[in-house]
């Protein structure tokens, strides 16, 4: 049965445990996943796998059952971690080195080796616990950055399975992410996923770009083309349990009024975070300082009331930064404070959720300014919980959500000043203006929930894999390929056209790389000794590298991407009467580029100039290719000339020379009955255009092409080639 598997660090229940020896208690966890999840997760018949909050070395084998057999009635399974994994997975990895890289505060990090030894068994625990509930029928859904080595781990022994990724955190500009040791087994443990979600734009961007820079991979419209699977990366910012926080209900109206009657009738500043350096709660208590000073004529009018969450006090970091809070709070309460009035009400705990609403509710204001943030609900919960549309809010701009919540009051969380500012345009502004900025920012949470964002996902995977199914069923099956080894056999004139870098040999920056290899020499040797058979090496390489190449072979050459061509024994031919009087004009404009982008250079052939960039800071010559291309389009027309777009290079060409019309010119002269050509890029699809409908047309790699069929790999190409040299097909 389709089952959809939701993996996350924590589980929506936690599990704990007072004194030696007392009963184990569930609760509800805290925080936006997994209260916003649980009722989707009940309707999905899914299973939810995490830990449970409790080490194992505190439990006994019964309470280890016991809580196996609890879980199992919400739907939930345990993966058991000691206190010594906790310590070093957990506070370790993740919360020491991760969180604060990732958000920015790479002097934060403090690493140490047996940290990431325990991130990589943890995630290897998780995946052994997932694999057992796993078939290829079922969907999987990790959750954050305690488990990015987990999709790859599953891709590993699940090849087929449906995963998905999401993170909840920033993901960092490509800038800090390489700081990281780890980073490409980090980058390749997600890319183990066929969907990767973000919160915003940035993010997916920062990811893209680090998987280029990093790993080499490239990328097209969010899509990168792996070799056996499709994985996109895409937006999806999390909404909330909007009917939760919209509710209704006599529960929470006296409760409102309660905590209403409590404050007195001032006006109410909210600020809601768990306690962490990201949130920017000194400077958002230093901000509220200040905007005393310049106004006091707010004194007893307006409060502060801040709620701060209890997290991750074993970490120094936060330590520090309680007592910081703690000592400023005092301070300024101290400064301040009459006998009727105190500035800031701070209440450092976890808060039932009614009281929780109710301080949303009566709040005037929500001052939300993290200094990094994946996304922050209190913003997005604080606007659902005021149904008369009534009341401010100002966000930080370095918060996910103020992608969405353009409306609210943005502040550079930095910038003292413009917090203050912002907080006596809060102040002043009119109750129809908020309304009015309220209730376009409302609609969309209404409409955007968490339901929404988690069916999105999922549809989103489903479009993947069924992208995947499309690409997948033009891959060279057993019986094409017995079709074709058929057809070879029976033809007594064959033409075989092979395009070479990325089809005859993989992609190298080196030349010597590049060079044939003793493997595919053989090959090429062996077919071209069938009098049957006319090999044709096609390529945009120059003639007289191909020329070094391939000379002593029984092979035509078609060289610079059809201006040249070489039959076999006899001299090179230009295909057309070409000129390159153009390169007088075009090869100044290409220097000057290349003096523009180190490690950028040119090579010039006959009749084209090529500009390479592949050894060039990736960023600038992205943006110097555009510039470049700008530039030349202006020219190229008047010339007769094209410009070409390839893997890292841009060529300048005669517009008359293509693949496709070199190779009809090949044909021309022979009468054959089979045609079998192979390719990679984009230039090879002419040549599958111009051929005739009977012939048979490959393109390695995945993705759509006018080739009738797909392989995978360089490798699958000398399969198949030794495979018609046998003439028998490998099973
Ligand atoms: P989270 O900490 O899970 O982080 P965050 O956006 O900070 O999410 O929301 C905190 C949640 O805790 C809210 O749902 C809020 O209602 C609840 N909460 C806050 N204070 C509370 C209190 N005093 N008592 C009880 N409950 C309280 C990660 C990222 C975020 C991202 C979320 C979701 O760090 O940037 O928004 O995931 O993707």
């Amino acid at each position: 049965m389709k089952r959809l598997i939701i993996v996350s660090n924590r589980l929506p229940i936690t599990v704990a445990r007072g004194k030696k020896d007392s009963p184990l208690e569930f609760r509800s966890s805290i925080g936006g996943l997994s209260t916003g999840l649980s009722s989707f997760y009940r309707s999905y018949n899914a299973l939810w796998i995490g830990w449970p909050g409790i080490a194992v070395d505190r439990l006994k084998e019964k309470d280890k059952d016991n809580i196996v057999e609890r879980l199992s009635r919400d739907g939930c399974y345990p993966v058991f971690l000691t206190q010594r994994e906790v310590d070093n997975y957990y506070h370790g990895f993740c919360n020491n080195v991760l969180w604060p890289l990732f958000h920015y505060f790479p002097s934060y990090v403090v690493n140490k080796n047996v940290f990431w030894e325990t991130y990589k068994s943890v995630n290897q625990k998780f995946a052994d616990t997932v694999a057992e509930f796993t078939d290829k029928n079922n969907t999987v859904w990790v959750h954050d950055y305690q488990l990015m080595l987990l999709p790859d781990m599953l891709r590993k022994r699940l090849e087929d399975a449906r995963i998905g990724f999401f993170l909840h955190i920033p993901f960092p500009s490509y800038e800090i992410f390489r700081m990281l040791p780890y980073r490409k087994e980090i980058l390749k443990g997600i890319l183990g996923a066929n969907l990767i979600g973000f919160h915003t734009y940035d993010y997916v961007r920062y990811f893209l770009e680090s998987v280029r820079r990093i790993l080499g991979i490239d990328s097209n419209l969010g899509y990168i083309y792996d070799k056996k699977h499709i994985i996109k990366a895409d937006i999806f910012p999390i909404g909330i349990n909007f009917e939760k926080f919209s509710v209704e209900s006599t529960e929470i109206e006296n409760e409102t009024e309660n905590v209403r009657n409590r404050i007195g009738d001032i006006k109410v500043i909210l600020s809601v975070d768990r306690l962490d350096y990201t949130k920017g709660i000194i400077q958002k208590l230093q901000a509220f300082d200040r905007f005393l000073d310049r106004n006091p004529k707010y004194i007893g009018k307006v409060a502060m009331v801040i709620i701060v969450v209890p997290s991750r006090t074993n970490i120094g970091h936060y330590r520090a930064l309680k007592n910081e809070i703690d000592e400023l709070i005092g301070n300024i309460n101290g400064k301040r404070s009459t006998f009727k009035w105190s500035p800031i009400h701070y209440l450092y705990r976890s808060l039932p959720f009614e009281r929780l609403l109710a301080l949303y509710r009566i709040s005037d204001i929500a001052l939300i300014t993290p200094l990094r943030d994946g996304m922050n609900l209190v913003a997005k919960e604080f606007l659902a919980s005021k149904r008369d549309g009534r009341g401010v809010l100002i966000l930080s701009e370095m918060a996910g959500a103020a992608q969405e919540l353009g409306e609210a009051v943005i502040v550079n969380p930095n910038d003292t000043n413009e917090i203050v500012d912002a907080l006596e345009i809060a102040l002043n502004m009119q109750e129809k203006e908020q309304v009015k900025r309220n209730r376009t920012m409302i609609g969309r949470l209404r409409r955007y929930d968490i339901i929404k964002w988690a069916v999105d996902f999922m549809g989103a995977l489903d479009e993947v894999e069924k992208l995947q199914e499309r690409l997948f069923m033009r891959l060279l099956n057993l019986n094409i390929k017995r079709k074709i080894i058929e057809s070879y056999r029976k033809s007594n004139n064959r033409v075989l056209i092979l395009d070479y870098d990325g089809t005859l040999v993989n992609f190298s920056s080196s030349p010597e790389e590049a060079r044939p290899d003793r493997e595919l020499l053989e090959i090429l040797e062996k077919l071209s000794s069938d009098k049957r058979n006319s090999v044709v090496i096609i390529s945009g390489r120059s003639k007289d590298t191909l020329s070094e190449w391939f000379d002593n072979l029984n092979i035509g050459i078609i060289a610079e991407h059809g201006a040249w061509i070489k039959c076999v024994g006899r001299d090179w031919q230009t295909i057309e009467p070409l000129t390159s009087e153009w390169k007088s004009v075009i090869k100044p404009i290409l220097e000057l580029y290349e003096d523009r982008t180190p490690g950028s250079f040119i090579e010039e052939k006959e009749f084209s100039l090529v500009w390479h960039y592949r050894r060039a800071d990736s960023k600038l010559a992205a943006l110097r290719a555009m510039e470049l291309k700008n530039t030349l389009l202006e020219y190229v027309t008047n010339l007769g000339l094209e410009v070409m777009d390839g893997n890292k290079i841009l060529e300048v060409k005669d517009a008359g020379v293509d693949k496709g019309r070199a190779a009809l010119k090949w044909l021309a002269n022979i009468d054959t009955n089979f045609v079998l050509a192979i390719g990679d890029d984009y230039t090879d699809e002419n040549v599958f255009e111009a051929l005739p409908e009977s012939a048979y047309t490959i393109k390695v790699g995945l993705g759509f092409s006018k080739a009738k069929y797909n392989v995978i790999s360089v490798e699958d190409v000398r399969s198949l080639l030794k495979e018609l040299i046998s003439g028998r097909v490998t099973e």
